[in-house]
């Protein structure tokens, strides 16, 4: 067997045994894999001793930063007290109880309850199935479509990946099954051609209605979106497509799904993204901040609308997970609120450290290669570009995303590419001289593809 801490020799089982997600196999072997082992703050150590200041907080989960010993021993209570105990026939356990009240009282006046998955991937299946389901107790069974918005990630399960949007997702396993559509996204720079902002949010929100129309307003169940699209891109909406989204799903009374897995807990400067826009949802897909990530832990706040008629007319819900609500994972997010309560993050990244980023990434619109910048809270995006005036993209925007992404991360910065945005999300602890960092290294970083590539 290989020693414990061997970089070499774990890379090697690794790569021999180990599938990884959305990796190309054939090319990882090629390159090897780095172990990371430690993390601390807003930093990550891998088995080489190399630290980085992981602006992406993990997979934009960990936002109360690694280290937390808080949480580690909430875990360790619970399951040195009870490590397992089902909540299906009749049973719970008190942090699900717990937990459920506490993400309730975040939610708002309007969300009462809580349903537990392990995933955000299963969050959404979840809420899908309850759509339908509603829909059929309201005597209305024909109300069976979803619609969706192309280049949105709503997960890798069958229906996750299916209302995602993502081509390259579908083309694997005949995705995406029958009854769900999409329409377009709100992605300004890349799509609007000459519409402002203003005219094309709206534009891309009455494609909603337009395709509400073309299947038939009594066939549609529900709408779904992300506030503000992650892995797509960090793709801020311009002011005029939430308010047309929601009057388009009241107009039409179809039931409003957001999947907040990643705006969820805080990183808009709210509790939820739709609390920042000001929206009513029917369904909340919650996971990632949840418990930053410390256990795996999921799920999807039901609106008391929806949550009345599943309660009083609709039997029982066939459907559920071993691990619904585990009482471990429960226990590490009662932990990770907590903190975030405590610490105040959320008016943290509201208030303060929040504004900050965002003035930090707008500093480098000054940039030749920096089309815009987008943020939100601690959520962020460059826009990478060929040439400012026109907007025009890279003939390869994968490619450049990639070279930038790469050299930041020798220089010792995590971050996240989607093809030509630069994505980035840390934790509500950073501090600004730790904004000034990322800032800098990606500043010269630019400067040192922009000089490469001419
Ligand atoms: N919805 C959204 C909005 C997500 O960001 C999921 C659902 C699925 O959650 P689970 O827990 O099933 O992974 C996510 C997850 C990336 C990347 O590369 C992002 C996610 C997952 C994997 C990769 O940006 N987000």
């Amino acid at each position: 067997m290989p020693q414990e801490h061997d970089p070499q020799s774990l890379s090697d089982l690794d790569m021999a045994h180990h599938l990884h997600p959305f990796a190309d196999m054939r090319v990882q072997q090629q390159h090897g894999v780095r172990v990371m082992v430690e993390g601390d703050g807003l930093y990550v150590t891998d088995s080489a001793g190399h630290r980085y200041l992981d602006a992406f907080a993990g997979l934009w989960c960990v936002n109360v930063g690694y280290g937390r010993r808080e949480i580690a021993d909430a875990v360790h209570r619970q399951m040195t007290a009870l490590p397992y105990y089902n909540t299906f026939f009749g049973t719970t356990t008190e942090p699900a109880a717990r937990l459920a009240e506490h993400i309730c009282r975040l939610a708002g006046p309007r969300m009462n309850h809580v349903f537990f998955t392990n995933s955000g991937s299963e969050a959404n299946d979840t809420w899908l199935r309850m759509a339908r389901l509603y829909w059929r107790c309201r005597g209305e069974p024909e109300r069976t479509v979803v619609i969706s918005r192309h280049n949105a990630y709503h997960g890798s399960t069958i229906a996750g990946a299916s209302l995602g949007g993502m081509r390259h997702m579908h083309e694997q396993g005949d995705l995406p099954i029958p009854g769900i559509e999409h329409i377009g996204q709100p992605y300004w720079y890349g799509e609007a051609g000459n519409l402002s902002r203003e005219a094309f949010g709206l534009a891309r929100a009455r494609e909603l209605e337009e395709k509400i129309l073309e299947i038939g307003p009594d066939r549609v169940a529900a709408f779904v979106a992300e506030p503000i699209q992650g892995t797509g891109g960090v793709i801020v909406p311009p002011s005029t497509y939430w308010p047309e989204i929601q009057r388009i799903c009241k107009r039409y009374g179809i039931l409003l799904a957001v999947d907040e897995v990643i705006t969820g807990f805080g990183r808009l400067g709210h509790w939820f993204g739709y609390q920042h826009y000001g929206i009513e949802p029917d369904f909340c897909a919650i996971a990632k901040g949840l418990s930053s990530g410390y256990q795996p832990i999921a799920g999807v706040i039901v609106a008391d609308r929806v949550a009345d008629v599943l309660i009083n007319d609709a039997g029982a819900f066939q459907h559920g997970f071993t691990y619904s609500g585990h009482p471990a994972a429960a226990a590490a997010a009662l932990a990770n609120l907590a903190i975030l309560e405590r610490e105040k993050l959320v008016e943290r990244v509201r208030d303060d450290v929040g504004p900050y980023f965002q003035a930090a990434l707008r500093s480098l619109e000054d940039q030749l290669m920096v089309g815009e910048t987008s943020a939100v809270g601690l959520l962020g995006a460059v826009q990478l570009t060929l040439e400012k005036s026109t907007r025009t993209r890279f003939s390869r925007p994968g490619d450049i995303g990639m070279v930038v992404r790469n050299f930041c991360f020798r220089d010792g910065v995590i971050l996240r590419a989607a093809a030509d945005r630069i994505l980035l999300a840390p934790a509500f602890t950073i501090t600004r001289d730790e904004i000034d960092h990322i800032v800098r290294t990606l500043r010269a970083v630019l400067d040192e593809v922009v000089a490469e590539l001419s």
